[in-house]
């Protein structure tokens, strides 16, 4: 768990897996997934080592051969190696090797256990699996609201609620996610650059910086355009769009719903383009179209310790029509002076 968590958000379209190589009670070796197109867990932990006779633990199903992989399959690495028990803790999703992993490893005469750390992985690996299962990325809401539930109060220059720890926290989930989402407005107010930043210092791997424009609205000067950046649109006008193309950012056109763009539709592009998570972080009335649709998953909201009173916006447009939502699994964090609370929304579980 803890070699899969250190390879989170750095391996997609690709889950992010741990495997450790046991001998007795000696660890021999531990290996994690590669970035895309390099080695697996289970492979990167048969390396160079003389596994006969041991044990793998790995928190994933190992991998079978299928058309276009990129990798020799982990299944084949094990039985070469002479491995002669395998612990998976979870079953891939993968439809080429879903339970099929399991089977080929047992028909081959390996001990299979299937199972362990079952709950914890499937945590962990909650991205991946609905990746795979929906073919959309998992989505994460983020939001910091005051007191009394106001998103900011641009009339008095309050525009930043939380503090430093909560900012610090915020960037290193920016840093593991495969893109980082907001609306028009929050550019246009705001101009946000959107990158990862840990300890002030820009980190080594960015996310997609993606900007929902539907009308374009946009000034093609702002910050977050550029390559590596998504501006998803629907009925703007073809001289805006070849002006935010001149960045280097891409734009995808979107059909046009109800009150904005079409957002599983833009969901499905990015997964098309290997994003399995996204971090909305608003403004309010993109999160107000998300939680309309059921097109979030879990909820990240820092709560500061201030009242903005009659200055404060709404943290969601007063027209919003979503219903109650109530989190699960709610874990809370203080990040002094404010607090996270977050959990999941159960629009989609794994199964
Ligand atoms: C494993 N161990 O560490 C990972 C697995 O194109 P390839 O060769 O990289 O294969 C990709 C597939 O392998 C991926 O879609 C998923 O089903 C599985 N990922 N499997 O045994 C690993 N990352
Ligand atoms: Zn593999």
């Amino acid at each position: 768990m803890e070699a899969a968590s250190a390879a989170r958000g750095r391996t997609s379209p690709n889950p992010w897996v741990g495997a450790v190589l046991v001998r007795g009670d000696e660890i021999v070796s531990v290996g994690a997934t590669s970035p895309y197109g390099g080695p697996h867990a289970e492979a990167a932990a048969l390396a160079n080592v003389n596994a006969r006779g041991a044990t793998l633990y790995t928190t994933l199903e190992p991998c079978m051969a299928f058309p276009g992989k990129r990798t020799p399959p982990c299944v084949e690495a094990i039985l070469e190696a002479g491995v002669t028990k395998v612990v998976v803790g979870l079953e891939d999703p993968h439809s080429p090797v879903r339970g099929q992993g399991v089977a080929y490893l047992r028909e081959r005469g390996i001990d299979v256990e299937v199972g362990d750390g079952h709950h914890d992985i499937t945590t962990l690996l909650r991205p991946y699996l609905k990746f795979r299962e929906t073919g959309r990325p998992y989505v994460i809401a983020k939001s910091a609201v005051s007191l009394d539930g106001k998103a900011g109060a641009p009339a008095r220059g309050i525009r930043w609620l939380t503090g430093a720890a909560a900012r610090e926290r915020a960037h290193r989930d920016r840093a593991w996610v495969d893109a980082v989402l907001v609306g028009s407005g929050t550019v246009i107010a705001d101009d946000p650059a959107l990158t990862a930043r840990i300890d002030g210092v820009e980190a080594a791997r960015q996310p997609v910086r993606i900007v929902v424009d539907g009308r374009g609205r946009i000034p093609p000067s702002a910050r977050v355009l550029g390559p590596g950046c998504i501006v998803g649109t629907a009925s703007s006008d073809g001289a805006w769009r070849a002006a935010i193309a001149a960045t280097g950012a891409t734009v995808v056109a979107l059909e046009r719903h109800e009150r904005g763009v079409n957002f599983d539709q833009l969901f499905q592009a990015l997964a098309q383009r290997a994003v399995m998570s996204v971090i909305v972080e608003g403004g309010p009335t993109v999160l107000g179209s998300l939680f309309e649709e059921g097109l979030i998953d879990e909820v990240h909201a820092y709560i500061a310790p201030l009242l903005l009173g009659q200055d404060g916006l709404p943290a969601f447009p007063t027209a919003s029509t979503f219903g109650v939502v109530t989190l699960r699994d709610v874990v809370v964090e203080p990040f002094p002076p404010d607090v996270l609370v977050r959990g999941y929304t159960g629009t989609w579980a794994p199964s």
